[in-house]
């Protein structure tokens, strides 16, 4: 009998889980909870943008992007961890299965949606790593917030978390490029390299500096 390839990919996926997860069933529907919370997050945000956008007749979100972590990817990072390998292991040890990265044109839209964002009544704030304020050692800079939400099902509530990246564009178009690298040398990349990068985060860091100047004088005028 001939298969088709969604049945193959489907054989595949179910022999990467064989001895790991229970059920691959439980399985995808514990990646639909972390959809339908990262579908609540993005609302909160679209939200947020309308409403700033009626009052101060400008948007501080430029774009926002979703992303689900693979079963791949999830399964690499809990056996690297060295975390039981379940689904209760899942949503306690990853924080990033579900991810949400806005970008703003400004520093300070950054920190506006952050705190609009995490003083809502249904949003706990986990985890807050502040990357801006405190850069990584190769220059990466982000707002990271873990949240949790609550999602309604049709006979419970149930609390997913979601990981947040906020940044601006300077600091997105640095990290994009600077992952794409990194990925095409595994991880590798020379010293000679990881300087010029260095550098180059410092002349965003100087640009994001000098564009919030220029909104402070448009402002003020
Ligand atoms: P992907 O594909 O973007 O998801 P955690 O993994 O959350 O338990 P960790 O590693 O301390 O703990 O998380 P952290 O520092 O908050 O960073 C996680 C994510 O931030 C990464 O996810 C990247 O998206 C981004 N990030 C962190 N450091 C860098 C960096 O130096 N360069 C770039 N370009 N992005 C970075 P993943 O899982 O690596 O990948």
């Amino acid at each position: 009998m001939e298969i088709k390839k969604d049945q193959l990919d489907m054989k595949l996926t179910q022999n990467l889980f064989k001895g790991f997860l229970e059920n691959y069933r439980d399985f995808s529907r514990l990646m639909a909870y972390y959809n339908c919370a990262m579908m609540e997050v993005e609302t909160k945000l679209r939200v947020l943008n309308e409403e700033f956008s009626v009052v101060h007749d400008r948007n501080p979100i430029q774009s926002i992007k979703c992303r689900l972590k693979t079963p791949e990817s999830i399964i690499e990072k809990i056996g690297r961890r060295g975390f039981e390998k379940s689904l209760g292991s899942i949503e306690e040890n990853l924080n990033d299965v579900a991810g949400v990265r806005i970008i703003c044109p400004f520093e300070a839209d950054v920190y506006a949606i952050a705190a609009s964002l995490i003083t809502q009544d249904d949003v706990t704030l986990l985890q807050e790593k502040d990357y801006i304020k405190n850069p990584k050692a190769n220059g990466y800079r982000s707002l990271h917030l873990i949240v949790e939400v609550p999602i309604y099902l049709a006979q419970s509530k149930k609390n997913i978390k979601v990981e947040i990246q906020i940044r601006t564009i300077a600091m997105d178009f640095w990290a994009t490029l600077e992952h794409e690298l990194r990925y095409k040398k595994q991880n590798n990349l020379s010293e000679e390299v990881s300087q010029e990068l260095l550098e180059c985060a410092s002349i965003s860091k100087e640009l994001d500096r000098r564009m919030d100047g220029l909104r402070e004088e448009v402002l003020r005028a």
